[in-house]
């Protein structure tokens, strides 16, 4: 399945199959989203074809649902599960506190309701992606197009309002077009720096009307499985 792999794909893939020694027969499990998460699906449609796990997956994308049923795992929608054993997923950044930057790949409202839902969420990622302070990566922001402009509109002024200096909000494109979410939602990208408090920006940022949710998970993660490219793990 590995073949020779780059450092930061080897980073991932081994972040990823420690990860799946978390999940045990009969679990009902969150399937991220993005190259990291991809490995973690892989690696547990190994488990499934080969030892005969049994899971019923919960996919966070339509990406990662086409993934899993093609790696054989039985997949359900969320509100058949009801409530998820646990989530494995991806992250762009995360602190200390393992609060984090997700929305990268798009996908972050089913994530988050799927992270959620869960009893634990484990973060896979390659060491890149700890920081000491969240916001170098842009924060995402995904809007229902209706007036998407007021929306960048307003968060622009309640960046301006909370003293975050430097700030841009772009709208995310697809070659010529908005990127539209599996939602038919379009997603604004904050470019912050550095968020000083992720708890107050969370909560701030979901007051706008037409913000349908943002990539901070703030107390939703509770273990980060961390790869590093020469194929050493280590728990956060
Ligand atoms: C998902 O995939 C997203 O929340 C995050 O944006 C992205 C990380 O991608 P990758 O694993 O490819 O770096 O987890």
């Amino acid at each position: 399945m590995t073949g020779e792999l780059s450092p930061i794909d080897k980073a991932k893939f081994v972040a990823a199959k420690r990860a799946v020694d978390f999940i045990e027969d009969g679990m009902r499990v969150g399937l991220g989203t993005g190259s990291t998460a991809a490995w973690m699906v892989r690696c547990l449609g190994d488990l499934v074809r080969n030892d005969g796990l049994k899971i019923k997956g919960v996919p966070t994308s339509t990406r990662t649902a086409e993934l899993a049923r093609d790696v054989g795992i039985e997949v359900v929608t969320l509100d058949e599960a009801k409530w998820l054993d646990l989530t494995i997923d991806g992250a762009d950044e995360f602190d200390q506190e393992l609060n984090l930057i997700k929305g990268g790949g798009g996908a972050l409202l089913q994530e988050k309701i799927v992270a959620t839902a869960s009893d634990q969420m484990i973060v896979i990622a390659d060491v890149g992606k700890e920081v000491e302070s969240l916001g170098a990566f842009p924060l995402p922001i995904e809007v229902i197009p209706f007036g998407w402009k007021t929306s960048k509109s307003l968060a622009e002024e309640l960046l301006v309002s909370m003293d975050v200096l430097g700030q841009d909000v772009t709208l995310r494109m697809n070659d010529d077009k908005p990127f539209v979410t599996d939602e038919g939602n379009y997603i604004l990208d904050l470019h912050l720096g550095r968020i000083g408090n992720p708890h107050q920006m969370a909560m701030v940022l979901n007051q706008i009307p037409g913000v349908v949710e943002n990539g901070l998970f703030i107390d939703i993660c509770d273990v980060v499985i961390l790869g590093y490219g020469d194929g050493r793990v280590e728990t956060r």
